[in-house]
């Protein structure tokens, strides 16, 4: 079907989570939808407060921009504009922004009778940030817990935290996130790689059909997990690089005050061993 026709077919009315047919339209190839008029106001709010801050900050370089939340003694209140005031109101907005584009996510799903898997996934990223600037500062109770909005600024809090924990990759959730993302790189090269080198034929062949897909990988490693399988494995994977890299830093601090390398002296402390 051509994608004239198909967009024919799909753009109708329907399929939203709120205000019926408010904003139930496209612009160009965009939909709009009422979460997507709250996207883009809460992107454009966000944005302007950001450039606000810098331009009260000491520098425009780019690099050393930065703005940071509140300091520790405002706990978990509101604190004035210039002293993470800003910082709030931009984490509000940027909470805002994701939310919202992911319900616009749903509302397209919706239109197209798709699965949520997008959106779904989508809600794992957003739950990672949440977790640096929300869930982990209210268990520790202040909001200067959370991460400054800075290119540079936000490196040195990864290793400023990560040291204030000695040596973070003991840190066995820190562990199975990098795993996770270590073995989501693979399986995308192996995927990839496969599907370009199958598409990519000599001049005059035809391109390669799943057998050789399959048979590659059957010669190669005695397995195939299909072409629907590999999919199911690279969301999963995915995923739980995202899920495991928000548990192991909810668990830096509110669960877990000492070092990491001391949390594996359960392992020296087995009775085993007496
Ligand atoms: C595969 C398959 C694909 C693929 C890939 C594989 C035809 C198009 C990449 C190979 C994947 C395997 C063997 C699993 C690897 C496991 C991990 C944990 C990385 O079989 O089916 O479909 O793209």
């Amino acid at each position: 079907m051509s994608m004239l026709s198909f967009e024919k077919r799909y753009r109708v009315r329907g399929g939203t989570l709120i205000g019926g047919n408010l904003f139930d339209f496209w612009v160009g190839p965009f939909y709009v939808g009422f979460f997507g008029v709250l996207t883009a106001i809460f992107a454009a709010l966000g944005t302007l407060l950001i450039v606000w801050g810098a331009a009260m900050g000491p520098t425009w370089n780019i690099w050393q921009i930065s703005i940071a939340p509140p300091d520790l003694s405002y706990g978990l209140g509101m604190a004035p504009l210039a002293e993470g005031g800003l910082w709030q109101f931009i984490t509000i907005c940027a909470i805002g922004a994701f939310v919202s584009w992911a319900l616009r996510q749903v509302e397209i799903c919706n239109k197209l009778g798709m699965g949520y898997h997008v959106p779904i996934a989508f809600g794992v990223a957003i739950f990672a940030y949440v977790a640096l600037v929300v869930i982990r500062p209210v268990l520790l109770g202040a909001w200067g817990h959370g991460f400054p909005y800075g290119i540079m600024s936000h490196l040195d809090w990864v290793s400023n935290v990560g040291y204030q924990f000695l040596h973070f990759h003991y840190n066995p959730a820190h562990m199975l996130a990098i795993t996770f993302f270590f073995t989501t790189a693979l399986a995308l090269s192996l995927h990839g790689g496969l599907i370009l080198s199958v598409t990519n034929p000599k001049k005059g062949e035809a391109v390669k059909t799943p057998e050789y897909e399959d048979t590659f990988f059957r010669d190669t490693v005695g397995y195939s997990i299909g072409a629907l399988g590999v999919h199911r494995l690279g969301l999963f994977l995915a995923l739980n690089a995202a899920f495991w890299s928000a548990v192991c830093i909810i668990l830096s601090g509110p669960f877990w005050t000492r070092s990491w390398p001391e949390w594996w002296n359960w392992w020296l402390n087995l009775p085993i061993w007496a």
